[in-house]
């Protein structure tokens, strides 16, 4: 399996893990049955409104917190269920709960960051599957910031990280000026 990353991690892309039918009813499905909300964040000491829909859905009692909000996971619908059995067989572990992400148009996004929080553990394998409109995701490195790798990810791909890669490297979903369409991202992970 091919590592974009040149050191310090693993980020393996499934550019098909679905098929562009299954994609396109996965799409459907999510974007009408996902309670999706625009939630506030505290950056640097103020409010603001995320630049995305988000949503958070796990096993019971596994509830998420980061910038200084708390979220409760929902009850995991058919669907999530379904793409979630997919993931685990292709990452070879299983997941108690995902984060939703809702990109309205290119210009949402999500700024740099590193999913590490405490609850993912040392070294988490995050699944990252998205439907929709393509974007392109970016990694850099976390010390030295002018190392980067880019990926696109498309309809119904599945990128995988894992190994030291949350340690090591950012990464970030930037806004796009192209006209695009809607892109929904779901990243499972497994809470202690
Ligand atoms: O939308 C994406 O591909 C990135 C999502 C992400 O990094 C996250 O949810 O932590
Ligand atoms: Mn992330």
């Amino acid at each position: 399996m091919n590592n974009l990353l040149p050191a310090d991690g693993m980020a393996v892309l499934f550019p098909a893990l679905f098929t562009p039918e299954e994609s396109d009813g996965y799409f459907q499905l999510l974007k009408e049955n996902i309670n999706w909300k625009q939630e506030p964040v505290i950056l640097f000491g103020k409010t603001v409104m995320q630049p995305r829909l988000t949503a958070w859905y796990g096993d019971e009692g596994k509830t998420y917190s980061y910038s200084g909000i708390t979220m409760q996971p929902l009850r995991w619908t058919e669907e999530l269920l379904a793409i979630k059995s997919k993931v685990e067989a292709a990452a070879g572990q299983d997941f108690n709960s995902a984060l939703l992400n809702f990109y309205r148009n290119g210009q949402d996004s999500m700024g740099w960051h590193r999913d590490n929080e405490s609850s993912l553990g040392i070294n988490p394998v995050i699944g990252s599957v998205s439907f929709g409109a393509e974007r392109v995701f970016q990694f850099r490195h976390y010390m030295n910031r002018s190392v980067k790798r880019a990926v696109l990810l498309t309809h119904g791909s599945l990128l995988i990280m894992g190994g030291e890669t949350q340690h090591y490297w950012q990464h970030a979903l930037p806004k796009t000026a192209r006209p695009i369409g809607a892109r929904i991202n779901i990243t499972f992970r497994k809470i202690k």
